[in-house]
């Protein structure tokens, strides 16, 4: 690679043709004097800047942006308060291994410290959610560090800061635009890939666990193969549901909190586990339903290309830090024409896998409603929708290509059972930062990035307060999206914890709203309200429709109360009171 040359410019100028030649087409944000100078120039770099109603919808549309299309997703705000506002967001787009770059102006370098107007210190606040900070200690070292934030990003696959003191914007100087730096990461350790090969050709059971990173290699077709050669079971990891092709006969769907029955009674047979890709984070893998079925006694083996990962959580056999697509392929290789013990057997395999499977699907058919005696209760007479059905409903009409975020709250947990994708880049959940107000912006960056994709937000009530000042966005920028609003009338998620820990003492979980498909109205979008389930699936596919002519809809679901399984079982604990004055709160 050529050393490029050095050329006059401004500082501003610099950052954008940094931008320009990482490829950025699209930044999120809200105008501000900070970065007016390098905003100025936008639009002759060829790249649109999307105003926001919230710095925080900004940054999530960055990572819905990133997630959907494997490129970087941009934001960048004022200094001080607009700053402050991204750290929610930015925390999300950390744990979903999200490659955002956000740019955030600082006060200016020559009163920094005195208390002026919005100041603050901005790389502390980020230092723990972030994969790298570059802070343009001098103007002239503007394109170099803006450069290394865009290429560490992809390299780490998570945010990177580039923080520039506001008067580091102006200047003359000389700067060279780097050239992208994408280091390939290679399947990993030969020797360690041969024992894992071993491992898999002598298994009785061998089981994939496909997770995000699966996804992020762009590594199915691999999987897949993988999976034939072995005729494995494939679980995909806690909200990963699109990191294995749901029709394929080998898919047993996600594990984790409103997983699949199927997949975790496959999995706890196993007695070799390959994790391709996958962190094996500690709430993915909790009990279930009641039963603790991780395999204590399985070979765990582990890819990844984080190496601090490895073993982190879970034992494991044997660890390989590598790219989930290169590693798989490594496996193919040495697997492919290698007798197998797991070929023996593979006809009872396949009975087992189709049974689990068939048995799973009947009991999500019959499970119209949960059956607590809580939720009894509530739904009692209701003319209201039960969430399961109107999520079945809701699966059935899914646009093939669609892609989904998920927010936090109890109707989207319970919809993980409901979500089958085809394809990789399709599920766009609020991952493990889990915070409500992830999903309606998500969808947004996610349909910028994929204009051709029907892009769907499932969204509770609750997290829609959070969340809906950006119908003004999709109204001011055409966005379409597809925002299915859960009106339960209530935090649910934590009404089930006053039910379940609390003896039903309820506070601050009860929501009286509008009506939310005439506060989209009001916004400048469609809203339908949708109260038999007859309804939903034609009213999903009118909304995909509008999407084309860039129109978000609201889809209001009138459901019932009732609440699935909660979150934090494994969290909580009944009250226990010391002092007379709380006697009765137990
Ligand atoms: C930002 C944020 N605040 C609070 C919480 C705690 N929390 C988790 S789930 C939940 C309730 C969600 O309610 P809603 O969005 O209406 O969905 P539902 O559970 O009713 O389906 C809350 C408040 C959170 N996860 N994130
Ligand atoms: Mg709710």
């Amino acid at each position: 690679m050529n050393a490029p040359a050095a050329q006059r410019m401004t500082p501003s100028e610099a950052l954008v043709e940094t931008m320009a030649a990482n490829g950025v087409t699209d930044v999120f944000g809200i105008v501000g004097s900070a970065y007016m100078d390098a905003l100025d120039i936008f639009p002759a770099a060829g790249i649109r800047f999307i105003p926001v109603a919230h710095e925080q919808g900004a940054a999530h549309m960055a990572d819905g942006y990133a997630r959907a299309s494997g490129r970087h997703g941009v934001c960048i705000a004022q200094n001080g308060p607009g700053i402050t506002n991204f750290v929610t967001a930015i925390a999300a787009a950390y744990w979903a291994h999200s490659p955002v770059v956000f740019i955030t102006p600082e006060t200016g370098s020559t009163t920094m410290g005195l208390g002026g107007f919005q100041e603050t210190e901005q790389l502390p606040i980020f230092s723990k959610i972030t994969k790298y900070q570059g802070h343009v200690g001098n103007p002239k070292r503007m394109a170099e560090i803006a450069g290394r934030c865009f290429d560490r990003a992809m390299l780490e696959m998570g945010p990177a800061q580039l923080n520039i003191p506001r008067d580091f914007f102006y200047g003359d100087i000389q700067a060279a635009i780097q050239p992208p730096l994408r280091i390939g990461r290679g399947a990993g350790d030969t020797g360690a890939l041969d024992e894992a090969a071993s491992l898999l050709a002598s298994a009785k059971f061998p089981v994939i666990l496909a997770g995000g990173g699966v996804i992020m290699s762009e590594g199915s077709a691999e999987a897949v193969r993988l999976a034939e050669l072995l005729r494995a079971p494939v679980c995909v990891s806690y909200l990963h549901n699109d990191a294995f092709p749901a029709s394929h006969p080998l898919w047993c769907g996600p594990l984790g909190y409103q997983g699949s029955k199927a997949a975790m009674k496959l999995i706890s047979q196993a007695d070799v586990v390959l994790a391709l890709g996958t962190r094996l984070g500690p709430f993915g893998t909790l009990p279930q339903y009641g039963t603790e079925y991780w395999p204590a006694n399985a070979k765990i083996i582990q890819v990844d290309v984080d190496a601090k990962v490895l073993g982190l959580v879970k034992s494991i056999s044997v660890g390989i830090n590598g790219d989930a697509r290169a590693a798989a392929g490594a496996l193919i290789d040495r697997l492919e024409g290698r007798a197998l013990a797991c070929v023996a057997n593979q006809a009872e395999r396949k009975a087992r896998i189709e049974a689990e499977k068939g048995a799973w699907e009947q009991e999500l058919s019959e499970w119209t409603h949960e059956r607590d005696p809580y939720s009894l209760e509530v739904a009692k007479d209701s003319k209201l929708m039960h969430p399961r059905q109107m999520l079945r409903e809701l699966e059935r009409a899914m646009p093939k290509d669609a892609m989904v975020s998920t927010d936090i709250g109890n109707i989207c947990s319970v919809s993980n059972s409901y979500l089958r994708f085809e394809q990789p880049r399709s599920m766009f959940a609020a991952m493990s930062f889990g915070n409500c107000g992830y999903a309606f912006p998500v969808a947004c960056g996610a349909k910028l990035a994929r204009p051709d994709r029907p892009a769907i937000a499932y969204v509770g009530d609750g997290a829609f307060g959070i969340s809906l000042n950006e119908l003004l966005t999709c109204a001011r920028e055409k966005i379409g999206v597809t925002v299915v609003v859960f009106n339960n009338g209530q935090w649910g998620a934590e009404k089930k914890n006053h039910v379940d820990f609390y003896s039903r003492r309820f506070q601050a979980v009860d929501l009286v709203s509008p009506s939310w498909a005439g506060i989209a109205k009001a916004f400048g979008c469609e809203g339908v309200t949708v109260d038999r389930l007859a309804d939903v699936g034609p009213a999903l596919e009118a909304s995909v429709k509008a999407q084309a002519e860039g129109r978000t809809t609201v889809l209001e679901m009138m459901v019932t109360r009732e609440l699935g399984d909660p979150f934090r079982r494994d969290a909580l604990s009944k009250p226990v009171r010391y002092l007379d004055k709380y006697k009765a709160y137990t």
